[in-house]
Parts: C-alpha cells; structure tokens; sequence
C-alpha cells in the first residue's frame, strides 16, 4: 500500500531531525571539490557521498531524509550495496532534486525561472520505483533593487512552476519540497529580504491553492530573513528568528506540517545558531527544521580531503554538525557544544 504523503512529510521534520541536502548538481560537486582540491569523478562524487550516507550515529539520530541527484539515486557503494539502500537501512528517506536548474527569464534582465517541467511525470513514476518518496524543486530570486530585480513576473513565473511541480509529486505518490529561495547574495538590507521574502511566499502559497495541492503533504524549504551577505551587515541570531517567525505567520498555511531551511551561504555555526533561535522560544505551528547543503558539508570535504584514511574524520565532523543542527532544530543547541567537536 502506497504511505500517505502527510506521513513521509510529517516524518521529514520529527523529533528534531532534518535533511541532508546531498543534492549539488555536477556543476556545483566540482565547485565545492576543486575547493579541497579532489577531482570530482563518478567514483569520487560517490565515495565522498556513501562516506555520509554511513555515518551511522548522524544518519540515525539526527538526519531523516536525503536529498540526492539523479547520478546519486542509482549509484552502488563500494562494495556493490545501492546509496538508496545504504540510507534506508539507517532509517532515512531518500528523496531526489528534480528540477532542471534556474535559467535567465526571458525579457527579464538578471531574473532566473527553473525549468524541468517538461517530461516530468515520467521522471516521477520512474524515481519512485528507484526509492524515492519525496522531491526537491528550488526557484531562485535574486535581489538587485537599482536593477529592479526580482520582477513580479519572475516571482510569479517561478511560485507557477513550483505549484505545478507539486502537484505532479503529490500525484506520484511523493511529497514535493517547495524552495523557493531568496539569497542572500545581494547587498540589501534584512528588511528588503522580509518583503521580498514576504512577496515570494504570498505568491506561492496562492499558487498552490490554484494548483490544488494539499498542503499538508508538502515541506516549505525557505530562506531566513537575513541581511545581504554584501551589505557589510551581520544580523543576529535574535533578530533573524524574530523577523523570519513574524513572517512565515502572516503567509505559512497551518496545514504546511514543517519547515525545513536551506542554509544559503551562511558560516555553519550562523546557520545553527539562527535555527536555534526559531526554536528556543517554544513550539511553533510546523516544524521548524533545517534541510542544509553547505552548513553540513563544508566541514566533512574539508575534513575528507579526498583520501580514503580520512573517512573517520571525515564522518566526525558530519555527525557533529546534523548532531548541532538537530540540536538546534529542538531549541536545545548553545554555543558550548560545538566545543565536543
Ligand atoms: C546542495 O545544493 C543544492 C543543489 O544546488 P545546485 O542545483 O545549484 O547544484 C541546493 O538546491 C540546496 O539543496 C539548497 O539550496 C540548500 O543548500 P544550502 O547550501 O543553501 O544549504
């Protein structure tokens, strides 16, 4: 019997575990392992993945879903095991990045629109008999206000996408991650991340209902609201948790069950600290968890290196970052505990 999407989603964000978003396209794999100097080869992309997907404790504990690419979905271990299965086994969900990738809007200088739409249905069908049972689709909004960017139409071209996205996961049986992501790239100000935060996410919930997507088999994969990383100002902890909660309860459905973030560019420790600022103050009506790429890897590469005698370490410093971040996602984390590194 297929398991229900509210299931698998309520699953995604319980008991303070989060995801692990392994998802980096082989663009992106080459950009973070060139950065640790490793030559990103089929077998280097899986070796340094299935070095992850075995870390027992944090796979177990602290991490309840991964979000792979489609190289990684059908890759076998070193010894013959499928990576799906591997993640099964600790009890995580796989799931799988479906889109193709933001590409420039047409008629809209410096504003992107994701495409892979086309074909989708079938790709669905198929990674749901490779395992997966849920998705990941990102929009990317840029913030460029001397340039007017982002444009209505590109939030509004993007939120489009996303709904009809989600619709085709529910139908799939597997439940659609929504990212719609503001970066924090630009030299903006925390208040202009808040209204074009706010614009994205009133955009998407509308074109979700449009779309006739039931929301409580969907997971919100949203920035914070955070100063640009170019506008020479770090926002605390505080002040990131209370602008992003007062947002999200003026455009967060209650029926959305969890909130899982992206990290975005910030420093690990930022990124922990913020979430753990969402969460310290008590219950929120969803989940609020963390489903970060960087803020969980950046510390295995380097620790990694490439060379099979540092997995150990390599596999520490991974199990100490989902195990803050899971502490985090409790509003249990300070700032002493990253000191049992
Ligand atoms: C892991 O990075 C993901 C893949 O990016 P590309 O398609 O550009 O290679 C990315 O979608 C990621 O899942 C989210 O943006 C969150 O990652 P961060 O690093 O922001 O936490």
């Amino acid at each position: 019997m297929q398991e229900r999407l509210e299931d698998i989603a309520a699953a995604m964000v319980a008991g303070g575990k989060g995801l692990l978003a392994a998802d980096e396209s082989s663009g992106t794999i080459k950009k973070r392992f060139d950065a640790i100097h490793v030559e990103s080869t089929e077998n280097s992309r899986r070796d340094y993945r299935e070095m992850m997907f075995r870390a027992s404790d944090a796979m177990k504990n602290y991490i309840s879903g991964v979000i792979l690419y489609d190289e990684t979905i059908r890759q076998k271990a070193a010894d013959g095991t499928p990576l799906v299965e591997i993640i099964k086994a600790a009890g995580a969900i796989p799931g799988i990045k479906v889109d193709g990738g933001a590409k420039p809007l047409a008629g809209f200088p410096g504003d992107t629109v994701t495409e892979g739409l086309d074909g989708l249905r079938e790709r669905l069908a198929e990674y749901y008999k490779l395992g997966a049972r849920f998705a990941k689709w990102r929009g990317v909004i840029d913030i460029d206000s001397a340039k007017g960017v982002p444009s209505a139409s590109s939030i509004g071209a993007n939120c489009h996408a996303l709904a009809r996205y989600a619709a085709l996961c529910q139908e799939a049986g597997i439940v659609p991650i929504v990212e719609p992501e503001v970066l924090m790239d630009g030299s903006h100000d925390i208040n202009t991340c808040y209204d074009i935060t706010r614009a994205t996410l009133l955009k998407l919930y509308a074109e979700l209902f449009a779309a006739n997507v039931k929301l409580e088999g969907t997971i919100l994969k949203p920035n914070m609201v955070i100063a640009g990383k170019a506008s020479g100002k770090t926002s605390s902890a505080e002040e990131v948790a209370e602008k992003t909660l007062k947002l999200f309860r003026e455009t967060v459905p209650l029926a959305v069950p969890g909130i899982a973030f992206l990290s975005g560019g910030q420093s690990d420790e930022q990124a922990t600290a913020n979430l753990n600022a969402m969460n310290a103050g008590g219950a929120q009506p969803w989940k609020l968890t963390f489903s970060y790429g960087r803020a969980l890897q950046a510390a295995p590469q380097k620790a990694w290196g490439g060379k099979a005698e540092n997995v150990a370490a390599g596999q520490a410093a991974f199990t100490h970052r989902a195990r803050m971040n899971h502490l985090a996602a409790l509003g249990k984390w300070q700032k002493g505990e990253e000191k049992t590194a």
